[in-house]
C-alpha cells in the first residue's frame, strides 16, 4: 500500500531532506526544485491522488494545508508570498502517485501556470 517513492520517504525507508514530520504528515525538500524554496507536504496515508480522497480524509486534507502554511512560514516565504499546487493525475503533471502538495516560493510567480 505504501510502496510508492513518497510512501517510502514517509516510512523512512528512503531518505529525504525533511522539514517537518508528525504522526499524519511529512514535509521535505523537492529534489528538483522549481523555485528557490520548493517543499512537498504529504500524508503518511497512501492516498494516490486528490481524486481518490474521500470524506473520511477531510481532517487530513485540512492538516496538509495547515502544515503547508507552517513550513512556508518557517522557510521565510510566507510574507512575500508562495504558491501551493496539487497536480492530480497525468495531464496535470502528476508523476508520483502518492498525494502531495507543492509549496513554492522565493521568486515571483506567473499566472496562468503552464
Ligand atoms: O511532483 C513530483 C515531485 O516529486 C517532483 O517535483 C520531483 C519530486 N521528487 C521526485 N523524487 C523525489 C525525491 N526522492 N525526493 C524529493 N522529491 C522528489 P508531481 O506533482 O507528481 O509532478
Amino acid at each position: 500500500m505504501s510502496d510508492t517513492l513518497f510512501g517510502k520517504i514517509a516510512s523512512g525507508e528512503i531518505p529525504a531532506d525533511l522539514v517537518y514530520k508528525d504522526e499524519d504528515v511529512v514535509a521535505f525538500r523537492d529534489i528538483s526544485p522549481q523555485a528557490p524554496t520548493h517543499l512537498l507536504v504529504i500524508p503518511r496515508k497512501p492516498i494516490p491522488t486528490l481524486d481518490a480522497a474521500g470524506p473520511e480524509d477531510a481532517e487530513l486534507l485540512g492538516k496538509l494545508l495547515l502544515v503547508a502554511a507552517q513550513v512556508a512560514r518557517e522557510a521565510g516565504i510566507a510574507e512575500r508570498g508562495y504558491r501551493t499546487v496539487i497536480n492530480c493525475n497525468a495531464e496535470a503533471g502528476q508523476t508520483v502517485f502518492h498525494l502531495h502538495l507543492h509549496v513554492l516560493g522565493g521568486r515571483p510567480m506567473q499566472w496562468p501556470p503552464g
